[in-house]
This record gives C-alpha cells, structure tokens and sequence, in this order.
C-alpha cells in the first residue's frame, strides 16, 4: 500500500535509501523525460541547491519503492521564485514564515491514474495545514491551471505567464484550506489523515527555520 512519508532534517536518517531513490527518479523524470537538461548530472542524480537541511520532503512509498514525491521550501531563505524566477512575481514575491515554495512534483509513470497523484496534493495540503503554513508558491507551466482545478484547489497567479524554454509558465500562490484538502482527500478516495512522520516530533514547525528575509 502507498503512504505518503514526511522527510525532514531530524529523521533524513532513516530514508538515506528512499532519498537516494527520490534522487535517481528525478533525474529519470527531469531530465530524462521532461528534457530539463539544466538538471543533468553525471552521476544520474538530481540534486540542486535546495536539497539542503531546509529542504521536506513528501515521499510517496510503496513497499520501499519510492512511486513519487514532492519538496516544500521555506520562502523566507533564498529560494527558486527569489532567485531564479522573480520575473515571474512582478508584484513582489510571497515571502513569510508561513509561506514554502512547492518544487520537484512527479509520479511515476507505472502510477499515473491519478490516484497516487491525488494522495501526493491531498498530502501537501494536509502537511501544511498541520504545520500552519497558509499558502505555497511554485512555478509551473500553465497546464497546471485546470488540473488545480479539478483538485479544489485555490490558486492566486503572481503575474502573467511566460516562455520559459519554450513552455508558457507561470508562478502561483495556492491556498492551504481544510476545504481544498477535504476535496482532493475524496478525490484520492482517503478518509482522514494520510501522513507517516516516522522519527518526526509533531508538530514540525518548530524545527522550520524563521529567517529574516
Ligand atoms: C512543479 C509542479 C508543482 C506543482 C510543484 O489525458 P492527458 O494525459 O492529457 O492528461 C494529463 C494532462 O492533462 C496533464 N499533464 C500531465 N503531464 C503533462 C505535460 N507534460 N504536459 C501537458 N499536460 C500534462 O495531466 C493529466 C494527467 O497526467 P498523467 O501523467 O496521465 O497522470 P497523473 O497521475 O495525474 O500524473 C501527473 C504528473 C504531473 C504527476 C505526472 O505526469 C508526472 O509526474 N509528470 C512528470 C513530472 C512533472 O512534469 N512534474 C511537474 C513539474 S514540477
């Protein structure tokens, strides 16, 4: 069975394995397939400046496999949107001790029903809504709009899109609701909390860095 692990600094220790995996498939599903070749690495590994003690991870894991995942990033450090694509963000970029940049969404392809979909946003709402955090912001390319959607989400654009190698794009705020999370939790055919924090104290935030900005 699928459950969706939540990865952090304090218990990283006990998923070095599925960290390793998480790696190796985003460079499978990046690079290899999604043809991000900024991303590519020798060693068949995606790693970027943000895999780093800030970094949580949602690890969808099924029998030890790792079958897709998803990163949260505080936006009070430095991050993609502040450092990458603030031209994306023309009216200021959102950045708050209660707001994380969402990055390196995928599934793999065996799983793509939308089924393990679903428990990967039913997760990211659930995690945030657990940990106080009220919004997140990520960049993506613009079928994301309709597929938000139809997930009950709530998205709030921080400007017009844009050609990012040939891709129209945009950033975006998403709102953390119990009633977004309510909806993609039917969705992904769960009935309550979903979430495994093994090794974690609960809840995280504490342990969330607030960094001046
Ligand atoms: C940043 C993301 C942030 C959220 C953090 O009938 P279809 O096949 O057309 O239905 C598709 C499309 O409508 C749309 N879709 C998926 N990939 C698309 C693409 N590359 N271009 C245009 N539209 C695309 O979603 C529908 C369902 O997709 P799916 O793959 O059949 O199934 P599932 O289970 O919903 O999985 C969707 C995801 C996006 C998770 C999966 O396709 C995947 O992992 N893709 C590779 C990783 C990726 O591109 N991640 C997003 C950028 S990270």
């Amino acid at each position: 069975m699928t459950c969706i692990h939540v990865v952090t600094q304090e218990n990283r220790a006990l998923y070095e394995e599925s960290l390793q995996q998480f790696h190796r498939l985003r460079h499978q599903i990046f690079v290899e397939e999604r043809g991000w070749n900024d991303l590519r690495q020798s060693d068949g590994l995606e790693v970027d400046a943000y895999d780093n003690e800030h970094a949580i991870y949602l690890l969808a894991i099924d029998a030890g496999r790792v079958v897709g995942g998803q990163r949260l990033y505080p936006t009070l450090m430095p991050h993609m949107i502040s450092e990458v694509f603030s031209g994306l963000a023309p009216r200021g970029i959102p950045q708050a001790a209660d707001i994380f940049e969402w990055t390196r969404y995928f599934v793999v392809k065996e799983r793509r029903t939308g089924r393990t979909d679903c428990r990967l946003l039913a997760a990211m709402q659930e995690f945030c809504l657990e940990e106080g955090i009220s919004e997140v912001t990520a960049v993506v390319e613009m079928w994301w709009l309709p597929r938000w959607q139809q997930a009950g989400f709530k998205v709030r654009p921080l400007g017009l899109p844009q050609m990012i190698e040939g891709q129209p794009c945009i950033a975006a705020a998403i709102e953390i609701s119990q009633a977004s999370l309510e909806y993609v939790r039917k969705l992904a055919g769960l009935r309550g909390a979903s979430l495994i924090r093994e090794g974690l104290s609960s809840p995280h935030a504490q342990q969330v860095p607030h960094v001046a900005a």
